[in-house]
């Protein structure tokens, strides 16, 4: 256990938290429109998979999508700009929230089609292989992906072509409303369908930045020297409503159910484990706080200060500077 490196997995999980919890501020000011889905909960999963990659390996996601391009290391003034609709946005502004992309980062997207990015993941691993290169594909999803035709396409054809993709099942127990239980009972067993493919599969507990890590090094290392895909099942669990329309109890899931999940916190439990090892003191997680509310400070004010894109600017390619 290195010192510098366990900060660093915490000091990450952190900016998504603050950024996150900082963007649901300006979503109730109305400087963000639209729809806004948090992953403050899920932290450990984007920040250990991604932790386990090389920079030019790909990511893809969802709509629940700021973590996991934070993590890939997106500027954070951009993707809040991005946030708020404005030209200096990571996509000038015309993706919003649901739609970040970064592409040199390497950061593919965010989708809002439940299911509609795992066939591109597929083609971004067609790609690699097609080019001879050695990178991987790693898609994140929701289990509510899984009773779609075209995620069961995607499965497939990684299966038959030997593709060097990780589809990583982000499974926080609901899809909008809908226990997995009640919804996808079929699917209860996620592992158990990857396999149904021919495609190996894992579990991993996704509140423990560590495991994730240590899990996805290794099947990112398999993936990368002898290609065909991988699947990983994250039991996770979002802290917050679905998107910022709906509360985080009291509709589909009490009080004392969140109240449960959130003992289990990902930053909490790195942050046990930094100071049962003797690694890190409260000063350190101040220093942190400190650090990162000026980060996330310094997001906000470049975005407000930003100007929106100018109309003619509709017309306009978003990926071409
Ligand atoms: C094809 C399609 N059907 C329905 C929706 C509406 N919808 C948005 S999010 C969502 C639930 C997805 O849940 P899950 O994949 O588990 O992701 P989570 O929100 O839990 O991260 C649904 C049904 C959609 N966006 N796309
Ligand atoms: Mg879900």
């Amino acid at each position: 256990m290195d010192r510098e490196d366990l900060l660093s997995l915490y000091r990450q999980m952190l900016l998504i938290r603050r950024f996150e919890e900082k963007s649901a501020e300006m979503y109730a000011l109305a400087k963000i429109a639209g729809f806004l889905h948090l992953y403050i909960g899920e932290e450990a999963v984007a920040v250990g998979a991604i932790a386990a990659l090389r920079p030019d390996d790909y990511v893809i996601s969802a709509y629940r999508d700021h973590g996991h391009c934070l993590a890939k290391g997106s500027d954070p003034n951009r993707v809040m700009a991005e946030l708020f609709g404005k030209a200096t946005g990571l996509c000038k502004g015309k993706g919003g929230s649901m739609h970040l992309v970064d592409e040199p980062r390497r950061f593919m997207g965010g989708y809002a089609i439940v299911g509609g990015h795992l066939p591109l993941a597929v083609g971004l691993a067609f790609a690699i292989q097609y080019q001879k290169h050695d990178q991987v594909a790693l898609c994140f999803f929701g289990e509510g992906a899984l009773p779609s035709g075209h995620a069961h396409e995607a499965f497939n054809l990684a299966a038959l072509w030997k593709l060097p993709v990780i589809f990583l099942c982000e499974n926080n127990r609901y899809a909008m409303g809908t226990p997995i239980e009640r919804g996808i009972a079929v699917f209860h067993n996620v592992a158990e369908m990857a396999r149904s493919y021919g495609i190996e599969a894992v579990q991993v507990d996704g509140m423990d930045v560590l495991a994730v890590r240590a899990l996805l090094r290794d099947v990112v290392a398999r993936v990368r020297t002898s290609p065909a895909p991988y699947f990983v099942e994250a039991r996770t669990y979002r802290f917050m409503g679905h998107s910022m329309a709906d509360p985080a109890h009291g509709h589909y899931r009490t009080r004392d159910e969140v109240e449960e999940e959130r003992k289990r916190d990902p930053l909490l439990l790195l942050r046990q484990t930094l100071v049962k090892e003797g690694l890190a003191s409260d000063a350190d997680f101040k220093r942190l706080e400190k650090e990162i509310g000026g980060v996330v400070a310094e997001a906000i004010r470049f975005a407000d200060e930003s100007p929106f894109p100018d109309p003619g600017a509709l017309y306009e390619d978003v990926y071409v500077e």
